[in-house]
């Protein structure tokens, strides 16, 4: 599909010519030229601008119309919009953070001072170049937490390996757990903490976890990681805690996404198609003030808006949720030309 008439037909639709770009939104392709035409269309999008692609796409038939958002949201999708947990960079703002780890230690390359009575730094089995924190039964780790005062919102992340070998801690008679039960806390000076926890699977390799505080407060004192319902040793590596806010977005995705709703809507999604459960459906409605999107939480479908509630130019918010509920507050500053997410309030407290 590459031939001289295609990419000519390309150069003079880029170059504004409106019957040329009526043409491509109709060409029907299958398989490795659709992904092709899918990207063409994605970039004449970004080039002509939103508002003059749709214009001109809504002059087109129903069909068409769909068919042109279907490709153009494909193509937005395979850009990083469905990115891997695992895969940090590939997506956007979450897997991006804005400066670099609080725990430089959290690798265990640099020697790190260990309690009594908790894990023990010892050589990757699987990587004689690796450093490791194993922990046999029932172990724990438990470390300051050095995050600067202005520093409001942080996301832990770790890797975990419980090899095949760890065998699962029999909670009743005859009765396995479904895996370790891995938990972090972050805690404060009265010893009162905030949990996260998982039952991780053992797997032949390592899993990386992660989780956001979106809020520490004055749970600012110390973290810990603690692991149970196992025998056998696990390890843990690579524990890094980066600032959340300001969260920015990906370079390409600042073309696309350029109003705090916009970029709300862009930062809130993006985690959400890395679980297998939830889908979208049909394309979202995006306008400069508003958008909003049909999502499939495996089965149940619903309705979310991005709606900006404020936006004096320098510092914006943006209320999301199902139009008949209250909705999360998303703070947004503008940093260098760029809308950036600073702070998150949850709808409890509006
Ligand atoms: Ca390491």
């Amino acid at each position: 599909m590459y031939d001289l008439d295609y990419r000519a037909a390309v150069a003079r639709a880029a170059a504004g010519d409106r019957g040329e770009l009526a043409n491509l939104f109709s060409l029907r392709l299958d398989g490795v030229a659709a992904e092709g035409h899918a990207e063409v269309l994605y970039r004449l999008r970004k080039g002509l601008g939103s508002q003059r692609f749709d214009a001109e796409l809504a002059k087109q038939s129903a069909v068409i119309r769909k068919g042109v958002s279907q490709l153009v949201d494909h193509h937005e999708e395979n850009l990083g919009v469905s990115g891997e947990p695992t895969e940090p960079g590939r997506g956007m703002v979450e897997a991006k953070p804005a400066t670099p780890s609080f725990f430089a230690a959290g690798n265990f390359e640099t020697g790190i001072s260990m309690e009594p009575g908790g894990g023990t730094v010892v050589q990757d089995p699987a990587d004689p170049d690796n450093r490791v924190m194993a922990f046999t039964t029932e172990d724990y780790f438990e470390h300051a937490l050095t995050v600067p005062p202005d520093v409001k919102g942080v996301r832990f992340s770790f890797r975990v390996w419980i090899p095949p070998t760890v065998s699962l801690e029999t909670l009743e008679p005859g009765r396995a757990p479904p895996g370790v039960k891995i938990r972090l806390r972050v805690i404060d000076p009265q010893q009162n903490s905030e949990l996260r926890e998982w039952i991780v699977r053992p797997e032949s390799g390592w899993q990386e976890l992660s989780a956001t505080i979106h809020d520490l407060g004055e749970r600012r004192e110390s973290f810990s990681l603690e692991a149970s319902w196992f025998a056998g040793t696990i390890y843990i590596d690579d524990i890094e805690i980066t600032s959340l806010y300001p969260a920015f977005l990906d370079e390409e995705m600042y073309e696309f996404y350029q109003t705090p709703a916009q970029v709300t809507y862009i930062y809130v999604v993006n985690p959400l198609f890395s679980r297998e459960e939830v889908t979208r459906v049909g394309s979202p409605k995006i306008t400069d003030q508003k958008v909003s999107v049909d999502f499939d939480y495996g089965g149940t479908r619903e309705n979310l808006w991005f709606v900006e509630k404020s936006n004096d130019g320098t510092t914006a918010s943006v209320v999301v949720g199902p139009p008949d509920a209250g909705g999360d507050l998303y703070q947004l500053r503008k940093i260098d030309g760029r809308w950036a997410i600073t702070g998150i309030e949850s709808g409890e407290n509006l």
